[in-house]
């Protein structure tokens, strides 16, 4: 039994709620206390309602159950955050900087903070994406990550918190629905498939994008936060990869198993994001690290989407 107990800031969203589950499998359910804004969308295991931008309420809460992991994962996404700038920052950075200022208070052991593709910017390199280039985010989400970023660096080198974060794809589930993000779509397309046979895509045909399963993007995450310390040489963030499509090309994977299934093009004030950010990434930083590799290709990815997604839909 291990003597971890975990705390889950942001609970709710996509990829909390499966990261809450894959956390109670391994560590037990009583040891895993999610937390949100909101009542756990989950029907078993702690949790609390709190709000990031509450430090003590955050202190408070780390001391109740005698936490020492932190994952943060409560942020507002790049399409939503364009809607209210200022606010998106104070979430973001506000939120950051009282985590990580209680994680060294309370000698926290290891703090998860997701980084995310939204860090590049038109200056970074669109293919292949190395781990370090110029980055200028174009979002007031991707500036907040990337200044979260180099926070968490500055924690490591200054305190010696042992922050790991990882920059995350677009990330691709059945299980929850995404919030307030621009690769969102590729989630719906799935939904709209399903329900309706066609999808109008709101941002253009041709947008690649790096993307990947919530199963790799959870194992991911899981093994970075395993990897002995030692073997991490990367303190701000990690770039990740598994695949990249555009609309165009899920689209054709989804129609080998929906033939009927039609796909139109009405982009938004999402495409200029989209357009800032990398088609596609190197990731052989992380792979050297921490044995990174993804397990997902378009193909599978779409066979388990559609499989899963009818499953959970005629429930
Ligand atoms: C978004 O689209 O904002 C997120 C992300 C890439 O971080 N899914």
């Amino acid at each position: 039994m291990s003597s971890e107990r975990i705390l889950i800031l942001g609970a709710n969203g996509q990829i909390g709620t499966v990261l809450t589950e894959a956390l109670r499998n391994k560590f037990g359910n009583e040891s895993v206390i999610s937390t949100d804004l909101h009542p756990s969308k989950l029907t078993s295991g702690p949790h609390e309602i709190l709000n990031v931008l509450d430090k003590s309420g955050l202190e408070a809460m780390v001391n109740k159950h005698r936490i020492t992991q932190i994952y943060h994962l409560a942020a507002i996404l790049s399409a939503r955050g364009e809607q209210d700038p200022q606010n998106t920052w104070k979430i973001n950075m506000e939120g950051l900087m009282n985590v990580l200022t209680v994680s060294v208070e309370q000698k926290i052991s290891k703090l998860f903070y997701p980084s995310t593709i939204a860090i590049y910017g038109h200056s970074t390199p669109k293919q292949n994406t190395p781990q370090e280039a110029s980055f200028i985010p174009a979002t007031v989400y991707g500036i907040s990550k990337i200044a979260g970023e180099h926070w968490c660096n500055y924690f490591y080198n200054r305190y010696k918190l042992d922050v790991r974060s990882l920059r995350y794809p677009g990330v691709i589930s059945w299980q929850s629905d995404p919030g307030g993000g621009t690769t969102d779509y590729a989630v719906e397309i799935f939904h709209a498939a399903l329900k309706e046979k066609k999808y109008c895509c709101f941002l253009e045909a041709d947008t690649r994008l790096p993307m990947i399963h919530m199963d790799d993007c959870i194992r991911a995450t899981l093994e970075l936060m395993d990897a002995p310390a030692e073997l991490i040489h990367i303190h701000t963030s990690y770039n990740l990869a598994s695949m990249s499509f555009t609309p165009a090309e899920i689209a054709a994977e989804i129609k080998k198993h929906i033939p009927e299934f039609e796909i139109s093009y009405k982009p938004d004030f999402r495409q200029a994001i989209a357009a800032s950010w990398s088609e596609s990434i190197d990731d052989s930083v992380a792979r050297r690290d921490w044995n990174w590799r993804p397990k997902f290709d378009l193909a599978s990815l779409t066979e388990d989407m559609l499989h899963n997604l009818k499953i959970k839909l005629n429930h």
